[in-house]
């Protein structure tokens, strides 16, 4: 592709293959019985053969609905490459999670602003008096697989979380999956950094708890623009 643009696992037939695209799948796409349609919603003909090389090709991206594009479930891992899956799953549940914090709210932000989708609206806490450790929670609306909880922060050698725990809900307790977490942002601009706190193994939980123990202090606040999971 030209310009700034780039792709990667894609399926290539009858084409060159990019360099660029180091995950190529190629070769026919094994499509059940394409070129048979008779609407626009008779999509049948382009599931996926059991033996095309897209089955399990696609590539595992967050918050992407968790369904194909006719509203099959995706299955848990990584799902077909394409528009439409051959195995219906159990889809994933990637509603917005709820956010709360124990730091307060600064800047006239809100928890809300943590989980809203945009990297580019933030949370901060207030200025003065912020004591450590303080938590920052994720309740999921129902039971999801986590393997990873990333924060996008701007600024974040100003105001960036440096230290925290990464706890996950039994459903009774929260437990500790990663202690003391070091988190480091080489940038003190507008550009916002992302950073995976990754857990030692998956867990299905409803929810993820973040111990923040340290932060940049530049401005008196620490500031999150942004919580996902994985
Ligand atoms: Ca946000």
């Amino acid at each position: 592709m030209r310009g700034t643009r780039s792709g990667q696992d894609n399926l290539y037939h009858d084409g060159p293959v990019p360099a660029a695209d180091k995950a190529a799948v190629t070769g026919d796409s094994g499509l059940t019985s394409p070129g048979t349609a008779k609407s626009l919603t008779d999509l049948s003909g382009y599931v996926p053969s059991a033996n095309s090389p897209v089955i399990a090709a696609g590539i595992d991206i967050a918050n992407d609905g968790g369904r194909d594009a006719a509203g099959t479930a995706l299955l848990s891992g990584m799902p077909d490459l394409g528009g439409l899956q051959r195995s219906a799953g159990p889809g994933r549940d990637e509603a917005v999670p709820t956010a709360t914090t124990t730091f307060g709210n600064g800047q006239s932000a809100s928890p809300a602003a943590l989980t809203d989708g945009s990297d580019y609206t933030s949370w901060a806490n207030p200025s003065t008096g912020v004591t450590y450790p303080g938590t920052i929670t994720l309740t999921f609306p129902s039971r999801r697989t986590v393997s990873e909880v990333v924060l996008a922060t701007h600024f974040g050698q100003g105001q960036g979380i440096t230290k925290a725990d990464v706890q996950t809900w039994d459903g009774s307790s929260w437990v500790t999956r990663a202690a003391d977490a070091q988190i480091t942002w080489t940038g003190n601009t507008a550009t916002v950094e992302r950073r995976s706190l990754r857990l030692p193994s998956a867990v299905a939980t409803t929810g993820v708890r973040l111990v923040v123990k340290a932060a940049n202090h530049t401005w008196g606040n620490l500031s999150v623009n942004e919580i996902t999971t994985r």
